[in-house]
């Protein structure tokens, strides 16, 4: 069977034109690396709705691995991130003006939860495929850390047989000024697909592993 992956990537926001999570997520899908079954949503930029496509397709579809992309203005490879924290909060608003000045994603959740998709390997398949790449211990504190803490927390409460991963995307380099980090469409589609293929052949997780968090 092949494997069904979930991608989903941001609405633009704050001074970024676009958002290169969301520009990637059609030409993958397309795609279909290692013959994965791809379902795409794009998530909005508010503390309020952002998870809930995620947790809309959890609900009613099986997929064997989330991959949830965002961009990360100040990143200079592709990071797969390796935990979520249970804090958000930014100096900047999110898209429906909200701002939070740092505070529990859950109120009675746990500190912090650890991504469940391979990221060494990732990172290495990642490279291999021409694409700078760096495993990341910091997704930040604004939609992309809620989002994995949400979807993490969300395969673990329901007992999920379903894998999750953020990945922080650089710029495309039209969007910034010249010496900024950035990568081109080209290499985000390469280093991703393969990544993607990376997924694809991991045999189903298994449904009595729970995500490793802690108090
Ligand atoms: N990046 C932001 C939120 C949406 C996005 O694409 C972040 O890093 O939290």
């Amino acid at each position: 069977m092949p494997a069904r992956v979930l991608l989903a990537g941001f609405e633009p926001f704050g001074p970024h034109p676009v958002n290169p999570s969301e520009r990637v997520l059609r030409p993958l899908a397309a795609a279909a690396p290692g013959g994965a079954v791809i379902s795409t949503r794009v998530l909005r930029v508010s503390y309020r709705d952002a998870f809930s496509p995620i947790r809309e397709a959890l609900d009613h579809e099986r997929f064997d691995t989330v991959l949830l992309l965002g961009l990360g203005a100040d990143r200079r490879v592709i990071s797969f991130e390796r935990v979520a924290v249970n804090r958000r909060g930014a100096t900047r608003p999110d898209n429906d003006g909200v701002r939070r000045g740092g505070e529990r994603i859950e109120t009675a959740g746990p500190a912090a939860c650890f991504s469940t998709v391979p990221i060494d390997e990732l990172v290495s398949a990642t490279r291999a495929a021409g694409a700078p790449a760096a495993g990341s211990d910091d997704a930040g504190t604004f939609l992309c850390n809620q989002v994995l803490y949400q979807t993490l927390r969300h395969c673990d409460r329901n007992r999920l047989r379903v894998r999750a991963g953020f990945v922080h995307l650089p710029p495309f380099p039209e969007h910034v000024e010249t010496g900024e980090p950035s990568l081109s469409e080209a290499t985000l589609l390469a280093g991703l697909a393969a990544a993607i293929e990376v997924v694809a052949a991991l045999p189903r997780p298994d449904a009595t592993r729970p995500v490793e968090c802690g108090e």
